[in-house]
């Protein structure tokens, strides 16, 4: 049974038990109803709590039932009956309350919450918008502001945030279902509340307003967000009736649009980029502190991620002055969460408790993972490594770092090289959802496993990939470039590229992207590579002119742009030089429209992406566009440059 009613005195407990994550399937939903009319019609029963079994409140509605016509009773008239119930219901969340689980909430007459519980409203994130009733529900409660954000960002508040808004009435102490029943009690003959028949508290409107079209803004092609809030909006203009039957509509229209289907699929591609063939059943190991060599940008930002993921840490510097400089940019980057008012004075103390910062190597002896972060140079790294070996435990994680080096040549300077990996971290690595896991040629099926979880218990996605220059995500890149630098060539201009891929989606085109990183490391490397050249490949010179003008990006106030004031601005004098690179070639210069830059960038991509599938370096076409995403910044709305292309 899925949902069981069990009573205790006058107090129904409705009890989901539908897991993973007691999603609200056909069965939750009959279920439902079914308790319900159940307990309204027992005179012994005064109230009634809706609770679930394992790990969490329901997390949504049933994912795996969209794209099939829905069954009744469909989610909002579970909504409704629940509003409607005579005896007052309270709800007892724990785990994470999400999307359609909230708003079975929301329709409840009171709601208490585990310490530890979260709630949101991650429809947007699919690309739809709440459809039982959050838009309408939400604002009553939470106020027009929370409820705007929470609908369209899909964010989570945890318990204290949520009384403190009125989201939730309380928080449990102690066991939440007996908490609930307490709470239950002494609600026995009072009537119900219902959040329908609450006004929406006033709000700023202008304020709301402008919100509104900040977040159409930020969506970048995206319709669900402004969608989603325009209609908390419309909440405190239209009877709820009417409310709910908006969004309904617009629930049906987004769950049949484009857009959705691109979200869910990314949504069911990041699950199966954790399942990896060959390791069914392999367990991955314990870690239970972590190194870091290396405190640098890359490393502090890693070093950041792996304090906030609750680890111990070591972090080793070669000298006092870097040890020094590394725990400040560690120390700051954690502070920089606090000021911004996402953890509290109290969780900055308990992480940098946790951290250790030290010039020598063998304060890593214990460690069970060590990463290394530093130079991006083959005999530094070789070096390095040799080192390790002989410090940490044999069967201690090795992991590399690095973005263009061979890891397979790395691993051969790795005693038991069957520990080492290469988790290739982006940057700022604190904040970057995605890690690359490189698996070498040695690379054991339980190191692979352990790396997975790591990168799982640090809160990011983990793509596995193999070995290959750039591994993944630059190999993309560089076509990507490549062909971008080509229309440069034929006609368009850095900023009519940039322009383009900003209005597919992009929040940055190739060339504000190369500006804010600087060109001169990608210069550096390319004359590293002069000498091993195919001559018979085609090469544009326009970056390298740049760079010899000494427009190195941003820092240097010019690069693909000029910067006034840190505004980027087009500057005739880049269009010279681009032009002069095409007179140099005899190329008549033509204007390249936007669609031709989109169409013919993504085509470069997919067309890459095919090569890494042929070479083994990708293990699944998802794969590929969960690294464009969060790597590269492609909009998930769009599904990636294989989805688009009908290749998965
Ligand atoms: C919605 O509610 C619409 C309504 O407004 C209106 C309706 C009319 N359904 O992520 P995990 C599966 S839209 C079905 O690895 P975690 C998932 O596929 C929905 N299945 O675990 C996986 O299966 P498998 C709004 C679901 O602990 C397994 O559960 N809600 C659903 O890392 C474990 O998942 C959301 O968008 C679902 N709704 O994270 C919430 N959710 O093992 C989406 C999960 O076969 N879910 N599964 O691969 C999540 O954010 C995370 O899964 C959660 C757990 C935080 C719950």
């Amino acid at each position: 049974m899925v949902v069981s009613l069990n009573r205790d005195g006058p107090v129904a407990v409705v009890l989901i038990d539908n897991p993973p994550v007691n999603a609200a399937s056909h069965a939750v939903r009959a279920g439902i109803v079914a308790a319900l009319n159940e307990a309204n019609t027992d005179p012994a029963i005064g109230v009634i709590v809706l609770a679930c079994a394992g790990r969490t409140f329901v997390a949504g509605a049933d994912i795996k039932e969209f794209g099939k016509p829905p069954v009744a009773p469909i989610l909002p008239d579970v909504c409704a009956a629940l509003e409607a119930s005579i005896r007052p219901v309270v709800a007892a969340m724990h785990g994470t309350t999400l999307g359609g689980g909230l708003e079975l909430a929301l329709a409840c007459h009171a709601r208490i919450a585990a310490r530890d519980a979260q709630m949101g409203l991650p429809e947007v994130k699919l690309g739809l918008i709440p459809g039982a009733g959050g838009t309408q529900r939400l604002p009553r409660l939470a106020g027009m502001e929370t409820a705007i954000e929470m609908v369209s960002g899909g964010g989570r508040i945890d318990a204290q945030a949520a009384v403190a808004c009125g989201l939730i009435d309380r928080i449990a102490e102690g066991d939440l279902l007996e908490a609930a029943r307490d709470f239950a009690r002494t609600l026995i003959g009072s009537p119900p509340r219902r959040t329908g028949e609450q006004p929406v508290p006033t709000f700023d409107a202008v304020a709301v307003d402008a919100r509104i079209a900040a977040i159409d803004k930020k969506a970048r092609g995206q319709i669900a967000p402004g969608r989603a809030a325009r209609l908390a909006r419309r909440a405190a203009e239209v009877p709820l009736a009417e409310g709910l039957a908006e969004e309904r509509a617009a629930f049906v229209e987004l769950l049949a649009g484009p857009q959705s289907a691109a979200l869910r699929y990314v949504f069911a591609a990041e699950r199966d980029a954790a399942r990896i063939v060959g390791l069914e059943g392999v367990a991955p190991r314990e870690v239970t502190s972590v190194g870091i060599v290396g405190a640098g940008l890359m490393g502090a930002g890693i070093a950041a991620a792996v304090l906030n993921a609750g680890w111990p840490l070591t972090v080793v510097e070669h000298d006092a002055a870097a040890a020094e400089a590394g725990g400040t940019r560690i120390h700051d980057l954690i502070d920089k969460a606090r000021t911004s008012g996402r953890i509290s004075d109290d969780a900055v103390a308990a992480r940098l408790s946790r951290l250790a910062v030290s010039t020598d190597r063998a304060a890593l002896t214990d460690c069970d993972l060590v990463i290394e972060a530093v130079f991006d140079d083959q005999d530094v790294k070789t070096a390095l490594f040799a080192d390790l070996s002989r410090i940490v435990r044999p069967d201690a994680i090795l992991a590399t770092n690095t973005s263009y080096l061979d890891p397979d040549r790395l691993a051969e300077a790795v005693a038991h090289p069957e520990r080492f990996v290469g988790l290739h971290f982006f940057s700022p690595a604190h904040i970057m959802r995605l890690v690359e896991v490189v698996e070498t040629a040695t690379t054991s099926p339980g190191t692979l496993a352990t790396a997975m979880a790591v990168v799982k218990r640090l809160g990011k996605l983990g793509v596995v990939t193999g070995v290959c220059e750039g591994f993944i995500g630059n190999r993309l890149y560089t076509a990507y470039r490549r062909e971008a630098d080509v229309m440069l060539e034929e006609g368009a201009l850095p900023h009519e590229v940039d322009a383009a891929m900003e209005a597919f989606g992009f929040p940055m085109g190739p060339y504000a992207v190369n500006d804010m990183a600087g060109l001169d490391i990608s210069w550096a490397r390319r004359k590293r590579a002069a000498a091993t050249r195919d001559p018979a490949e085609p090469y544009v010179v326009i970056a390298d002119r740049l760079c010899q003008a000494g427009r190195l990006g941003r820092k240097a106030g010019a690069g693909y742009y000029r910067y006034v004031e840190g505004r980027r601005e087009v500057d005739p004098a880049v269009a010279a030089i681009v032009e002069a690179a095409s007179a140099e070639k005899e190329i008549t210069r033509r204007p390249v429209a936007a669609d031709e830059i989109q169409r013919r960038i993504l085509t470069a991509l997919r067309t890459e992406g095919e090569a890494l599938l042929g070479e083994g370096v990708a293990r699944r076409a998802s794969d590929i566009d969960l690294v464009l995403i969060n790597g590269y910044g492609f909009p998930a709305w769009r599904g990636g440059p294989m989805f688009v292309a009908g290749r998965t």
